[in-house]
């Protein structure tokens, strides 16, 4: 017998960043963070159980994968297996609407569209908020994909793995967009898992970055609720730094710059100077994201086509939250 559940996610770009994990095993993080999630990108995927199966079998993108990143399927699927009580395997079926020209990680799509698949296949019925704390545990980004919009990740209470869950904080449908600027769309030398262990073992900025965070994700969630897209931009663009900051004290130090990001940078920086508020964000690679008003988002390409080809700035506007689709 073979039974199916299918499900899109979107991804999220963090606006009060997620850098530092409390417990590893978890995948809980020392500070909340809030993301807007994107429309422009999501990822498909589809399970289907089938007690034929012997083991789990993983196509991404119509591609057999190897023993390594089926693996890493199979012990997120595990923990649907115990809820389930079910030993059931499946094959796993995911496609990424990514461009890999925007150079975006898929991760948090990745796993946000795989719970929400398991869970349908499975049977559990388990709520958002819930299924966004199995989420967590097959990349901490992807707790807050489950929901459009603005989203809180609450960092939650100690070692209790159920606290730690992502909530929707407004849905962002006021003149709210997002450019990706890809600098470099190849791998990177360091991956935010191990970026972030070393900054929480060794940067002595990183206490300032956990009391900070907190102290901007209320200002921020205050700005949003005012819609204050002039301040919401501030805190982002501050709270980005910030991050990067903690990587240079961290030893050795560590910096996911590259030139053309600085140019990126820069050219926002004069943009925003010459009127058009617009503000940058960077994750754990060389590529900026601009937060800016949607109806602003074509002049600013514009002005971003002197330095960059047109392949290199992809515009979105806020995307939905996780959504159970059928055949
Ligand atoms: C974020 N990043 O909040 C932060 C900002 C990168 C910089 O979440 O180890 O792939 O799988 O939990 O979620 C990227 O790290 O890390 C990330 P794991 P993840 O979006």
């Amino acid at each position: 017998m073979i039974t199916t559940g299918i499900c899109r996610a979107h991804t999220n770009i963090a606006l009060i960043k997620y850098w530092g994990k409390r417990s590893e095993a978890l995948f809980l993080p020392m500070n909340s963070s809030l993301s807007l999630t994107l429309d422009a990108f999501y990822t498909d995927t589809k399970v289907s159980l089938d007690d034929r199966l012997t083991d789990d079998v993983f196509y991404l993108n119509g591609r057999l994968q190897g023993a390594k990143e089926t693996a890493k399927i199979s012990r997120f699927l595990d923990l649907f297996r115990r809820t389930a009580a079910s030993s059931t395997r499946a094959r796993i079926d995911s496609y990424n609407h990514v461009p890999t020209a925007a150079g975006l990680a898929s991760s948090a799509s990745a796993f946000a569209a795989l719970a929400g698949a398991a869970n349908e296949a499975f049977g559990l019925r388990l709520d958002k908020q819930t299924l966004s704390t199995y989420a967590r545990r097959g990349s901490g980004s992807a707790t807050r994909s489950l929901y459009g919009g603005f989203v809180e990740w609450h960092k939650g209470q100690d070692e209790q793995s159920g606290s730690s869950y992502a909530i929707p904080v407004d849905d962002a449908d006021w003149d709210i967009g997002m450019i990706i600027i890809a600098v470099n769309t190849g791998k990177k030398a360091i991956s935010s898992r191990e970026g972030m262990k070393r900054t929480v073992d060794t940067s002595p900025f990183y206490p300032a970055w956990v009391t900070t965070a907190e102290t901007d994700l209320q200002q921020m969630k205050q700005a949003i609720a005012e819609r204050d897209f002039t301040r919401l931009g501030e805190i982002t663009e501050s709270n980005g730094m910030k991050m990067h900051g903690t990587m240079l004290g961290a030893v050795p130090p560590f910096s996911y710059w590259e030139p053309d990001s600085i140019r990126a940078i820069q050219k926002i920086t004069q943009i925003r100077c010459n009127g058009t508020p617009c503000y940058v964000t960077m994750d754990a690679g060389p590529n900026v994201k601009v937060l800016c008003r949607y109806s602003d988002s074509e002049r600013i390409k514009e002005e971003l086509l002197t330095e960059f080809s047109s392949q290199q700035i992809i515009v979105s506007r806020p995307g939905p939250g996780i959504k159970v689709l059928s055949e």
